[in-house]
């Protein structure tokens, strides 16, 4: 059985999103988590070496950082078809635009919003505007990440494209726009929402 550590409103709820899409068997333990505004404290129930959430726990098997758990999951639960196999011509796509999640896009997010410059040459990650266009020139090839497959990628692109679109981080694009609303009208993000409090 899965238990997802959880504070509700952060990067833990799009796996609530992704643990319904795959209709795998969870349990939620609500986790505190250190805040912004210095409040709040590491839970030491949350395995999370940090204490940040997401974390999973698999029957004592513990799982952190979104891409891996993504990954996990999908390899885990593959009756739903939400991640390509290894073997899956799809396969390589899927592990890079998942590494490039937090490698890449939630850096430059980040960079952005913290009002931080990208050091270009020397770090691993680009500027917004840089690794924008780069997530753009896929979904201009079809409706998701991996092109006419939805997969755990678009829980987390979609997600965080919903988060930055309010800010003033993210520039417009009405492409991203339609993309967002297609992730987030699914049956399965609304089932989440549900049970974001646990
Ligand atoms: N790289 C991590 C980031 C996780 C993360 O920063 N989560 C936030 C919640 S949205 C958190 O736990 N913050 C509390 C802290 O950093 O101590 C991932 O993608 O899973």
């Amino acid at each position: 059985m899965i238990t997802l550590y959880h504070r509700p409103r952060t990067r833990s709820t799009r796996f609530i999103f992704l643990l319904e899409e795959l209709e795998a068997p969870f349990t939620i333990r609500i986790v505190s988590t250190r805040s912004r505004d210095g409040s709040g404290a590491v839970d030491p129930a949350n395995p999370h070496p940090h204490g940040k959430v997401p974390a999973i726990s698999d029957d004592g098997v513990v799982v952190f950082e979104s891409p891996a758990i993504a990954l996990y999951l999908t390899d885990k639960f593959p009756q739903n078809r939400i991640g390509p196999l290894a073997g899956d011509a799809d396969r390589g796509a899927y592990l890079s635009w998942l590494a490039y999640y937090t490698g890449v896009l939630e850096p430059a997010f980040m960079s952005k919003f913290m009002n931080v410059e990208v050091p270009r040459g020397t770090a691993g990650w680009v500027a917004v505007e840089e690794a924008l266009p780069a997530v753009l020139q896929r979904l201009s090839q079809g409706p998701y990440i991996l092109g006419e497959r939805f997969s755990a990628a678009d829980v987390l692109y979609g997600t965080t494209f919903a988060m930055f679109g309010q800010t003033a981080v993210m520039p417009k694009s009405p492409l991203i726009e339609e993309y967002v609303k297609r992730i987030v009208s699914r049956p399965a993000y609304a089932r989440a929402l549900a049970r974001e409090n646990g």
